[in-house]
């Protein structure tokens, strides 16, 4: 999982020789979830599934966990359970922002607290960035306690992903390591039997929305007082102005008064 764009197909078709399709345009590519054939990674079979990211171009973010969740759930269901997740993360961005905090968050509350030490967070896009300036990166990200570090300090990994073939096999061999855990979303819906819309990661979708309304509102009245501001400003200078133009008007008057006095 990790944002859109951020290269989950492409690690996937690079490890597995799958032709999923990847896109570098502006528009998210993925739109469903897919699993690829098996293939054999140090003599052990390895399916991987490919999900659509959050923050899609065109679907909303529950339009997304929903697809992820009928995945998830039929798959437990089915008696599979997840040997490991990789939440993928471009080393290349320059701010760890809104958008890929909000990735995390949801991310994390799909998969629960216990699940976390089957996850490897996975840094790419390397090549984009001077080594230096990714290794400051890295270690901000991963000390920082607002970006990856308690889902570090609670057993996850973070991997280095150089877009070859021997990292993308490292990565798959730590998580063969695991021991494969029901995600907390699999356990709400299929064992709990919630809805979709009451799981952990549907509230803290509901979450992010309603953080993301205030914000909006107090940028609106922002606005609304600067443009306030701006108007109190131009009557201001339209009353100099007029003022300036009566006073001129009467000093005017004046001296043709005066000048008349003088000729008379
Ligand atoms: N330089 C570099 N480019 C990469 C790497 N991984 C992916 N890309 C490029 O990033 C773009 C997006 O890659 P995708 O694999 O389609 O990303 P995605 O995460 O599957 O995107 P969605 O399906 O929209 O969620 C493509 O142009 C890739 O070629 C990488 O490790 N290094
Ligand atoms: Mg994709």
């Amino acid at each position: 999982m990790g944002a859109t764009g951020s290269g989950k197909t492409t690690f996937i078709n690079l490890v597995s020789g799958s032709g999923l399709k990847t896109s570098n345009s502006l528009r998210s590519c993925t739109e469903t979830v897919a699993a690829t054939d098996p293939f054999l990674v140090d003599g052990r079979k390895v399916v991987l599934v490919d999900t659509p990211g959050f923050d899609d171009t065109t679907k909303s973010d529950s339009d997304i966990l929903k697809l992820i969740a009928g995945f998830l759930s039929a798959s437990y269901q089915g008696g599979h359970k997840l040997t490991g997740l990789l939440f993928i993360h471009r080393i290349s961005d320059f701010r760890m922002g809104g958008i890929s905090l909000k990735n995390f968050r949801t991310f994390r509350s799909l998969c629960g607290e216990q699940t976390l030490r089957n996850v490897i967070i996975v840094t790419n896009m390397w090549g984009e960035v001077t080594p230096q300036l990714g290794e400051e990166r890295e270690r901000e990200l991963a000390i920082q306690d607002d970006f990856f570090k308690p889902a570090l300090d609670k057993g996850a990994k973070m991997m280095r992903h150089h877009n070859n073939l021997d990292s993308a096999h490292e990565i798959i061999r730590h998580l063969l390591r695991n021991n494969p855990m029901a995600l907390k979303i699999q356990r709400e819906i299929v064992e709990e039997h919630r809805d979709v819309s009451q799981t952990a990661a549907a509230e803290e979708i509901e979450r992010e929305l309603r953080a993301q309304m205030e914000r909006q509102r107090i940028e609106a009245e922002r606005v609304k007082r600067e443009i306030e501001g701006v108007s109190l400003f131009s009557v201001s200078s339209i009353r100099t102005e007029d003022a300036c133009r009566s006073s001129t008007c009467a000093r005017r008057g004046t001296a043709q008064a005066a000048r008349r006095r003088s000729s008379a």
